[in-house]
């Protein structure tokens, strides 16, 4: 094989469990990341991440040799960099974090190597990593334009995973990778098949470059759709849920979920790549970003509307804190946003109920903000907010919401939901009593 020792930049949500793949399937592997903390725990055989079955396979190809983390770069066949592209206020990209990686493994690049970027990265990014690259090792060729034999093969390969799904939909997805040059793609693929068992499609690397960002574009795209249709439908009266249900019957229209908001480090980012290289043109996903990052405010003034009609300050309990159902993730979460802005406006007592975490978020370190279980919750609340549909919340009976005003972003304490009750517009207030 002509990868025997992989070496992985950013040991994140991305970089370890690649990381991990690789050397279960006999691959060497270093994982290289600026963190010391990060670096120790990995190389205790443990995960940072809480991702099913990524913990038995890390801890099983750290303790079988495969697997080391280091805070240093070191020779290697193949190179990967998985590291943070996050914006910056304006929501122009920041690609620092990419440059600095591309800067600190050139030092120990050899002639053969392969170097594949997996960050999500603006249009022209691998190109830039390739002058970098050229920048500091004046002694080796990289692919550019002219030189089709270089040295040092450059690719880009985005990832596709589901957080709370990684390692399968690592192994299965199909893979698009694109090559600086043809010959990079094929040697990227190679690299890949160890693992991937999807189909993996060689392109160019700005053409997957543009392919990743328009994917979470797309997705984006299609939750504003149904986000803004939540918001109409409060306003006439409708049940979003249920006109999503009878829409959704017609074979060509598939309406996503409404919810409190986008969240996680990739949809809500990645279009902004779009708008910031065309803002003239991408005036539909600058508008679906827009209308994703309002939804929060449309639940808080919904809760504000709510305690106006107490004679005193209610106790609001807040149910979910990350950023989406059933995991444990708090990345640019809608729910903290929406727990901090009603703790911040003192509009009563908050209690949150998130099982997957034991404490706050320091954003949500507020007087009147405590961390409860859900029976605490059940018992003192007036008003409920459901942020995250976790599945213990959508297991409860609905005898345990009688009495309460409820507040309902993701449509599964609605009334129409439970027997003998009137339909009721999303997140629309109402006495659950019977
Ligand atoms: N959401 C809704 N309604 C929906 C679906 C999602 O409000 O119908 C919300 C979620 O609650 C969450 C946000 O959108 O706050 C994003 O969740 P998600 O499950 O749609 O996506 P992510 O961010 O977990 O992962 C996405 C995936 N991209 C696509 O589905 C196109 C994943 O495949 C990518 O690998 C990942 O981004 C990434 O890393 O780019």
């Amino acid at each position: 094989m002509r990868y025997s020792r992989v070496l992985i930049v950013g040991l994140g949500y991305i970089g370890l469990p690649t990381a991990t793949m690789f050397a279960v399937s006999g691959v060497e592997v270093i994982g290289n990341d600026i963190l010391e903390s990060i670096v120790a725990t990995v190389n205790s055989g443990r995960s940072h991440l809480g991702e099913p079955t990524l913990d038995r396979l890390l801890a099983q190809a750290v303790n079988t040799h495969m697997l080391h983390a280091s805070t240093e770069p070191e020779p290697a066949d193949a190179f990967i960099i998985a590291v943070p592209t996050p914006f910056k206020a304006d929501h122009q990209p920041d690609i620092s974090y990419v440059e600095s990686a591309a800067r600190r493994i050139a030092p120990v690049l050899a002639k053969g190597n392969l170097v594949v970027l997996e960050s999500t990265s603006p249009i022209g990014t691998t190109e830039l990593m390739a002058k970098w690259l050229a920048e500091e090792r004046p002694d080796l060729k990289f692919p550019s334009p002219g030189v089709n034999d270089p040295d040092v093969y450059i690719a880009y390969c985005p990832e596709r995973v589901l957080p709370g799904r990684i390692i399968k939909e690592l192994v299965g997805n199909a893979r698009t990778i694109g090559g600086l040059t043809p010959e990079c793609g094929r040697r990227a693929i190679e690299l890949y098949k160890v693992f991937v068992r999807g189909d993996c499609t060689v392109t160019t690397a700005r053409m997957a470059e543009m392919a990743k960002l328009v994917e979470n574009s797309f997705r984006d795209v299609n939750i504003a759709f149904a986000n803004e249709l939540s918001v109409i439908c409060d306003k006439l009266g409708i049940d979003v849920w249920e006109l999503r249900e009878i829409a959704n019957q017609h074979p060509r229209v598939n309406i996503l979920e409404p919810g409190a908001g986008v969240g996680g480090h990739c949809i809500a980012v990645d279009p902004w790549f779009i708008v910031a290289a065309m803002p003239e043109e991408a005036r539909l996903i600058r508008t679906a970003r827009e209308v994703n990052d309002a939804k929060p405010y449309f639940i808080v003034d919904k809760v504000k509307r709510v305690v106006a009609g107490f004679d005193h300050k209610p106790v609001i309990a807040c149910f979910g804190l990350s950023y989406k159902p059933n995991v444990r993730d708090l990345r640019e979460s809608p729910a903290i946003k929406i727990v901090h802005m009603l703790g911040k406006e003192s509009v009563g007592t908050i209690l949150v109920v998130e099982d997957h975490v034991c404490k706050l978020p320091d954003s949500l370190n507020l007087p009147d903000v405590r961390l409860v279980s859900l029976p605490e919750a059940l018992a003192k609340a007036d008003v409920l907010v459901l942020l995250v549909d976790h599945a213990p919340f959508k297991a409860l009976e609905q005898s345990s919401l009688a009495g309460k005003i409820i507040v309902d972003a993701r449509g599964i304490w609605r009334s129409g939901r439970f027997r003998n009750y009137s339909r009721a517009a999303e997140g629309e207030i109402q006495t659950a009593a019977a």
